[in-house]
């Protein structure tokens, strides 16, 4: 046999040939740092001096000498790293000491009888004697905040509707220790909502664009039922009005439907309009519905991820309120324009995911800036917690849903 086994085992034997020796030994696996040039470096820690290493025999003469005290203090792997010495120490301490206990790798602290690691289960270190204190961190939960839950969404203006409690917990674990805590959730009545209706505005909507009329009352009176707390706007979106999204001739300045037999008049196009801030007056909503035109614009994909940006960016000029549900409903029955296809219209400058509302409004950036990608919109979605509905045609259906994962709703009207 070689190697730790044997050593393992030629330790155990000169163990057993002591009949009072109830002494564990550990065999350390290392060393090498405390073995130079063969000799052993006891003083390790100081700096670096090669005329106080001492040779195997010096090292065996003293732990030699450590057994006249009872036992022996070893921080070095000696049998490890000098196996030829160690032996001899062994056979000598054998015949010259036994049946003395010897004791090897003692650690410094707890009973001299004991060899053990610090790090064990406390049990076991009381048991092989260690009488110090323990250091033995429990793993712990505190509850940092923890205000009661609201019971009405539509409490005092200023205050935070609470759906949750507590709402800071601090925990700290152990590794593999596992904690539990108990977190209450309550949906509360009358939680505020703020719905925002973006419609597109382009020719192929003029039918919709009557059913939509009511739609104001409609879903004041839907919304009324889950919460007395509801808020509605309102905003449109046709295309970038420059080539070649839409007509752009002089001839089509003031009216792109002139010459077109089946819609004579109609608007110019534009890219977003935000028309009513959210309100709880849904008159105001019928009011501004009924006022929009349709316009028309050369190509089928419309502009209306340019409105969703705003939409979600805008909050003060839209009206989101911190606390309530953002709801931004998006109709449209064609396919959106998405970032890269403002190069057909020479927009080479990336949407920056920015406001560029000005006073009366409108959308500014039209006509600078490409079409918003579907990672800036995800982003400022997420940001601005609104959750984004598209109310799409049938036929669009699919496209919408995975383009966005969220809520598709199928729009049914004249024209499927
Ligand atoms: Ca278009």
């Amino acid at each position: 046999m070689d190697g730790p086994e044997a050593k393992s085992e030629f330790g155990m034997s000169a163990i057993a040939g002591c009949p009072l020796l109830p002494v564990p030994l550990e065999l350390l696996r290392s060393g090498s740092p405390f073995f130079r040039f063969g000799k052993h470096v006891l003083d390790f820690k100081s700096p670096e001096e090669p005329s106080r290493y001492i040779f195997p025999e010096q090292q065996v003469a003293l732990y030699k000498s450590c057994l006249r005290d009872w036992y022996c203090l070893s921080k070095t792997a000696f049998e490890h790293i000098d196996w030829e010495a160690w032996t001899k120490f062994i056979a000598a301490a054998l015949t010259a000491s036994c049946p003395l206990p010897l004791f090897l790798h003692l650690q410094d602290f707890g009973s001299l009888r004991s060899v053990t690691s610090r790090c064990d289960f406390k049990a076991n270190l009381v048991r092989n004697g260690c009488g110090g204190e323990f250091e033995s961190p429990v793993s712990s939960t505190q509850v940092l905040r923890s205000l009661p839950l609201s019971s009405k969404g539509s409490s005092p203006a200023g205050s935070d509707v609470i759906q949750m409690t507590p709402q800071e917990v601090t925990v700290n674990l152990r590794p593999g220790d596992k904690t539990t805590f108990q977190l209450q959730v309550r949906q509360v009545e009358d939680y505020p909502v703020d719905l925002y209706y973006l419609m597109d505005l382009s020719l192929s909507m003029k039918d919709d664009l009557d059913n939509i009329r009511s739609l104001g009352t409609k879903l004041a009176e839907e919304m009324r039922k889950l919460t007395s707390n509801f808020r509605l706007g309102f905003g449109s979106f046709v295309d970038k009005n420059i080539s070649p999204f839409s007509y752009t001739a002089p001839r089509y300045q003031t009216n792109p439907c002139i010459g077109y037999k089946l819609f004579p008049n109609c608007v110019p196009s534009f890219g977003f309009r935000h028309l009513l801030p959210l309100t709880d007056r849904v008159d105001s909503f019928n009011e501004e519905v009924r006022k929009q035109r349709v316009s028309r614009n050369r190509d089928a994909p419309e502009g209306g991820f340019d409105a969703v940006l705003q939409a979600a960016v805008c909050k003060e000029k839209i009206g989101w309120r911190k606390d309530a549900l953002h709801l931004l409903v998006f109709t449209t029955d064609d396919v959106p324009h998405i970032a890269l296809d403002g190069k057909l219209g020479g927009l080479v400058q990336p949407h920056d995911g920015q406001c560029h509302l000005n006073e009366d409004n409108e959308y500014t950036a039209s006509n600078q800036m490409d079409y918003p990608s579907l990672a800036l919109l995800g982003e400022k979605l997420a940001e601005n917690n609104i959750n984004l509905i598209f109310a799409v045609t049938k036929n669009h259906y699919m496209l919408y849903k995975s383009t966005s994962g969220k809520e598709i709703i199928q729009m049914h009207g004249p024209g499927e």
